[in-house]
């Protein structure tokens, strides 16, 4: 593995870097507070299981990965649980799409349609087959999103000011010690007629506003340190680590991209020059691109800040260790210590590796144990 500042660098440390985008570094420091580079694939096929599987596992994972296609009862009430946990539970929802069509299609595809993925899903990915207009197309699309989301927003801070008439000041509120966020908004509610219902920017109460239909409450429940969150998070987290999350606030309404550069399934036809074709339109696409699906760090110029998301691991059985793991599928699996202490890859991607397990919640743990003392290995910690 070629040596690149990275890869023994800190997630807090890369956070804060000049190339790194903002939501790229809420990722970056949400892993580093709650000490897991695990993302789990929750390949289920109902809302009630995809909802329930959050539930259990939430705690140990900073990103979510679905299939929303591959669940059949998905609607936008789906979306606005899974939102709900994340914001509960401290972790970004990353959306598997795998884009592959041109740029005018995979605009409507992300936007549109019965899943309407830009809405919920802060990240999702795409393939560079069709060239590097698909790029370009899911960043104007994502865009959009944001602009109208921010339009939304204006039309409702007029509801804010009612507020004041309603004899609410602001400036009651005793979150001063909450740090600001440049420019970040909470992401919407998706409400069962499709409107979105948005709660506040916790950030900036000067502009803080609630959904017209909804009262006073709700915003000041966001800005204060969030008590269900606190509730939630106890039974897993020390008291410093529900600080610093409550700190950390809620995740900016930002959208960003990965693109698919390597695969794990046995016979890609992913070649080293197309790995680096991928790296190059990366490299172009700094602000909306945040890194790539890969097998290994692709990080090589100095600036290179770009998040190795991995699929393709599981543990072994006891027994088995240094087996050759795969299913029947293609599907070949490595460990986390390979993935992320070897390969130099930041988060590692397990799906039936926990959701198969008889008790997910523990598998989970035992994942981000795995993934999180490799990472420390790497950047050299206690030595
Ligand atoms: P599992 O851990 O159960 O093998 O699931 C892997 C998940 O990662 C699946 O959702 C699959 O679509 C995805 N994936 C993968 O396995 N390999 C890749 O190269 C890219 C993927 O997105």
């Amino acid at each position: 593995m070629a040596s690149h500042t990275t890869l023994t660098s800190t997630y807090g440390a890369r956070a804060g870097l000049p190339t790194t985008g903002p939501l790229a570094s809420y990722l970056l420091r949400l892993i580093s507070i709650k000490q897991t580079n695990l993302c789990l694939s929750a390949d289920v096929e109902t809302s009630a299981e995809l909802i329930q599987l959050a539930e259990d596992v939430g705690d140990s994972i900073c990103l979510l990965k679905t299939h929303c296609d591959i669940v059949t009862d998905w609607t936008d009430r789906t979306a606005t649980a899974l939102r709900e946990i994340a914001k509960r539970k401290s972790f970004l929802i990353f959306e598997d799409r795998k884009f592959a069509d041109i740029g005018e299609t995979v605009q409507k595809q992300y936007t549109s349609g019965h899943h309407r993925i830009a809405l919920w899903a802060e990240i999702t990915n795409a393939h560079i087959v069709p060239g590097p207009a698909i790029v370009t197309a899911l960043e104007k699309a994502a865009e959009s999103t944001i602009a109208k989301y921010n339009t939304g927003v204006h039309t409702e801070i007029s509801a804010s000011s009612c507020a004041k008439l309603n004899g609410v000041d602001e400036d009651d509120d005793e979150d001063d010690e909450v740090p600001p966020m440049d420019g970040a908004l909470e992401s919407p509610m998706l409400m069962d007629d499709g409107e979105r219902r948005l709660s506040i920017k916790p950030m900036d109460r000067k502009q803080s506003v609630v959904s017209v239909s909804t009262t006073i409450s709700t915003r000041t429940e966001s800005i204060s340190p969030r008590p269900e969150a606190l509730n939630a998070s106890s039974e897993t987290f020390d008291l410093d680590t529900v600080k610093q999350l409550v700190r950390l606030g809620e995740p900016p309404f930002l959208r960003s991209l990965l693109l698919l550069a390597e695969m794990s399934s046995a016979g890609h036809l992913m070649t080293p020059e197309y790995r680096q074709a991928s790296v190059d339109v990366a490299r172009s696409h700094r602000d909306f691109v945040m890194g790539f699906i890969a097998q290994r760090s692709l990080n090589t110029e100095p600036e290179d800040n770009f998040i190795t998301m991995t699929p393709g691991c599981q543990l072994p059985p006891p027994g088995q260790e240094g087996a050759k793991l795969g299913d029947s599928l293609g599907q070949q699996y490595n460990t986390p210590r390979k993935l992320i202490f070897e390969s130099g890859c930041d988060i590692i991607i397990v799906g039936r590796g926990i959701v198969r397990a008889p008790d997910r919640k523990a598998e989970a743990q035992r994942y981000r144990q795995a993934g999180w003392q490799a990472y420390e290995e790497r950047i050299g910690k206690g030595q």
